[in-house]
């Protein structure tokens, strides 16, 4: 299996057709960098920086990283990579303009075609000579995939015993849920410059890998395990992919009745619709494609009272709750029928597709947490009425629960008190308990075990940690270092959709 970065800093190939002005639009002058750029670093990042053995290097891939930690790397280089130090070859000027230069949108916007995509495919595995039972002794239900975005690895985690029993290296910056077949035993991730891999849980090793973009959102995995679909910024489009072996089936251009064209904002799965379910950015539609029987995946397309950001479902999937950045709040759509049939009034920017649902006095609830206010929302799903404020120490990105735990976690993400971490309780929607797992440091992201009796929270540091939690005593049973891990996803949880987590 080869998935590492070949980050060598290797002199020029070729000025290979670079077609970018040497110009910005703030007419600052980049011939020198350019030059440089071409000498270091197109051969393993790409003559139009859409990255290669390395990752993409274009403002719409970089939007993550701090212009500061761009050129660390670049003096430094990046352990667990190839990525060299740059320091002793560039001056500390050069380097500065060349992180301004790789922040610069390029004048001649790069493309990725379909055969683009054909290209980048690998078969890294012949699926045929594997095991089909798991070659490890292992709960294959209790597995934990544990995204290590500080290194760009990947361990998959032994729930009952929290032992590593894999760890490889990871495209760069994966983002978004991995999303499971629907047996449990192939995970398939998205980077954001636009990789989608293919790993096999039961043998431990990766299947398939295929480019299909510059800059993806996430990826969905049919319920009948047949179909990727991956939503990309970068084409606007959706890239359907074969889940056998990753092989492109067909690229979509989401272009609105309008005739707009748009950025995907979020794809899904949508199990008993037996369809996947896409929020278009710039223009107001959400997009439903089915995947029953011999799909042409030809979108139902939906209109929506506003542009759309990320999205959750309703218990039945039968509503969609999506955010409208713009208009801050959210708006409910009837799959269904295709209306949209109400905004929730929600202040601040909340971020449904991290929220959670789970039943109180009978009834389905569904809480959200808010990227830019401190507060969870509430919401009866019943009447779509706000239930509850429940005020945080700040901001926070992710929720989490599940059907055996009183309690939903979620972080406090942005701002001073970011080291602290909320569990609501589930019935009195009032903060039950407030945790500091590391103090001074991220608590972020958790994940429970299959049956709920413990859970995993993340620790957002470059000297983090994974923490396991009894979820019953609240006791700290094991503490795993780690650099800065994100998300983590159980086998068992994702494939049975099951409540408290996101799907
Ligand atoms: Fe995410 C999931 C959008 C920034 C870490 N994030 C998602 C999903 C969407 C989304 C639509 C659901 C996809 C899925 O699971 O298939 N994220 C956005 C944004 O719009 C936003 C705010 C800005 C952006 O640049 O994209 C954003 N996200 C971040 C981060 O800064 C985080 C903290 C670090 C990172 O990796 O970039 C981050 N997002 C995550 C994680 C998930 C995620 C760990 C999966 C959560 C889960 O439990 O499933």
């Amino acid at each position: 299996m080869r998935l590492t970065f070949d980050w060598r800093p290797l002199t020029l190939l070729g000025v290979l057709g670079f077609a970018s002005s040497a110009m910005a639009a703030d007419n600052t002058d980049f011939t020198e960098t350019q030059q440089l750029y071409e000498q270091h670093c197109t051969v393993c990042h790409g003559a139009q920086r859409i990255g290669g053995a390395g990752p993409a290097l274009l403002p719409e891939s970089l939007g993550r990283i701090k212009k500061a930690e761009a050129s660390k790397a670049i003096s430094e280089g990046r352990p667990a990579s190839q990525m060299a130090a740059y320091k002793d070859i560039l001056s500390p000027a050069q380097i500065e303009n060349m992180v301004e230069y790789l922040y610069t949108p390029s004048e001649n916007p790069p493309s990725w075609s379909d055969a683009d995509t054909r290209n980048s495919h690998h078969i890294l595995a012949d699926l045929s000579t594997l095991a089909t039972t798991p070659q490890h002794t292992s709960d294959p239900l209790n597995l934990f995939v544990v995204v290590e975005a500080g290194t760009h690895h990947v361990t998959v985690l032994d729930g009952d015993t929290f032992e590593s029993i894999a760890r490889f290296q990871s495209h760069f910056a994966l983002h978004g849920g991995p999303k499971f077949s629907p047996d449990g035993r192939f995970v398939y991730f998205a980077s954001r410059d636009g990789w989608v891999s293919k790993y096999d849980l039961n043998n431990l090793t990766m299947i398939a890998e295929t480019r299909v973009g510059l800059n993806t959102r996430n990826l969905a995995v049919s319920n009948d395990g047949r179909w990727v679909l991956a939503g990309n910024y970068l084409p606007g489009n959706l890239v359907l992919l074969n889940a056998s072996d990753l092989t492109l089936v067909k690229s979509i251009p989401t272009i609105g009745a309008d005739g707009t064209s748009s950025r995907v904002s979020a794809v899904y799965t949508a199990p008993p619709r037996d369809s996947f379910v896409v929020a278009l950015k710039d223009t107001k539609e959400a997009w439903e494609l089915s995947y029953a029987g011999t799909p042409d995946f030809t979108p139902r397309r939906i209109i929506a009272q506003d542009f759309l950001d990320d999205f959750s479902f309703t218990p039945d999937y039968r509503y969609l709750l999506a955010t409208s950045r713009k208009a801050h709040g959210g708006q409910v759509i009837d799959l269904d029928t295709g209306k949209s049939i109400t905004d929730i009034p929600l202040p601040g920017m909340p971020h449904l597709g991290s929220g959670i649902y789970w039943k109180r006095n009978g009834e389905w609830v569904f809480a959200t947490p808010n990227i830019s206010k401190g507060l969870i929302s509430v919401l009866d799903l019943k009447t779509w009425k706000l239930i509850k404020e429940i005020p945080t120490e700040g901001p926070g990105f992710f929720m989490r629960s599940h059907i055996n735990s009183k309690y939903a976690w979620t972080d406090v993400f942005f701002g001073p008190n970011q080291e602290v971490v909320h569990l609501i309780d589930k019935q009195t929607l009032e903060i039950a308990h407030t945790l500091r797992p590391m103090p001074g440091k991220n608590a972020a992201h958790v994940e429970f075990t299959n049956d709920g009796s413990h859970l995993i929270l993340s620790v957002w540091d470059t000297d983090g940690a994974l923490i396991v939690y009894d979820a019953k005593t609240l006791k700290e049973v094991k503490r795993i270092p780690m650099n800065k891990p994100s998300g983590k996803y159980n086998v068992g949880n994702k494939i049975e959709f099951a409540e408290g987590t996101s799907h």
